[in-house]
């Protein structure tokens, strides 16, 4: 008999009856998203002849210029959860204030921050791109979500994933019961299992950073990203360099292959704070979950970016991710 392919929905209502944390409100959560996602990789396919292309003017809460599609996604995903009033509160990387939800999600139990289009410079010049998705149980009793429904540490998420809209659109998610990639079946719209149980290498053979910004990186970073380039223990060979500039390309690729990502601080910065480009919460936090529930490690330097304790929506954090042993060794060198 033709095996049928599982679709998102029917992986998460059978997740539920495996008492994974996984309850109808968050299923719906996660359906949301994944309808928004499809009308933003719509619109992303055809963003060169559309009228989504170029900057919106603006800039955001921590000082990046918007893209028209920026805007654009941030809409449709913050629209899409408060016409269903699946959440009482949304923080977004394009909104610097937190968003209230309709009415209707007053009764919820969740909240969600969202960087809603993860790697805008490559918008133009159709390189992949993606939307970033972190949910949190609600603290408060009802309402609209208050501050400290937001201000916690990463370990608290309930569920975190990603968007990727490249050569096929993928949903990558975890509820704290390891991790699943589906595939858009463009001509069914339905998200399809392709990626069961995905765990990533004990110790990869890839390395991703913008090497440009050697200059304001500490020196132990400095040296191990050089030691990347003589030997990998594994393989004896060195390592090889990739890298896109979106967060979800360049980490999907070594979450599947293997691999280690470095956004570190920039200690050129004239406040003498060194700081990350990265988000915590809307970046930093949904990849560590992931790739903990994966195999792997994400740290700042100082602590596994999980444990951080959030003190703004906006804060940025150093982050280095990975495969579980180049992590440790790069923490080992520091
Ligand atoms: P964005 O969310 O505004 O697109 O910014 C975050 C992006 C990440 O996707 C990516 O890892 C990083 O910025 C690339 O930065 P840089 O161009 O400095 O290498
Ligand atoms: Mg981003």
């Amino acid at each position: 008999m033709l095996q049928e392919p599982i679709s998102l929905r029917a992986h998460l209502v059978r997740n539920r009856r495996a008492n994974e944390p996984c309850d109808p409100e968050l299923i719906d959560i996660l359906l949301d998203l994944s309808a928004a996602a499809k009308m933003i990789s719509r619109e992303v396919n055809r963003a060169g002849v559309g009228e989504l292309c170029g900057a919106a003017g603006g800039t955001n809460a921590t000082g990046d210029d918007q893209q028209k599609l920026d805007l654009y996604a941030h809409d449709l995903v913050v629209g899409t959860l408060r016409q269903t009033g699946s959440v009482c509160g949304i923080a977004s990387e394009e909104d610097a204030d937190l968003i209230a939800p309709s009415e209707a999600g007053y009764a919820s139990n969740y909240v969600v921050c969202t960087d809603p289009l993860d790697g805008s410079s490559n918008i133009d010049v159709n390189v992949t791109i993606g939307t970033i998705f972190s949910v949190y149980r609600r603290k408060s009793l009802s309402g609209p979500a208050t501050l400290d429904d937001f201000l916690r540490t990463g370990r608290e998420q309930v569920a975190a994933g990603y968007f990727t809209y490249s050569a096929s659109t993928m949903l990558v998610y975890t509820t704290g019961n390891g991790v699943a990639g589906f595939t858009l079946d463009q001509s069914t719209g339905q998200f399809l299992l392709s990626h069961a149980e995905i765990r990533t290498p004990a110790r990869g053979r890839i390395y991703s950073c913008n090497e440009g910004n050697t200059s304001k990186w500490d020196e132990p970073t400095r040296k191990y990203v050089e030691s990347l380039k003589r030997r990998n223990p594994e393989t004896g060979r060195p390592y090889t360099a990739r890298y896109v500039g979106s967060l979800v390309a360049d980490f999907h690729r070594n979450l599947l292959r293997g691999g280690i990502f470095l956004y570190p601080a920039d200690h050129s910065d004239p406040s003498g704070k060194p700081q990350g480009k990265l988000r915590l919460m809307y970046e930093a936090n949904p990849i560590a979950m992931l790739i903990e529930q994966a195999g792997g490690a994400a740290t700042d330097g100082e602590q596994p970016i999980l444990d951080i304790q959030a003190t703004d929506i906006h804060q940025r954090v150093p982050l280095i991710v990975g495969s579980r042993d180049d992590v440790e060794e790069y923490l080992s060198l520091l």
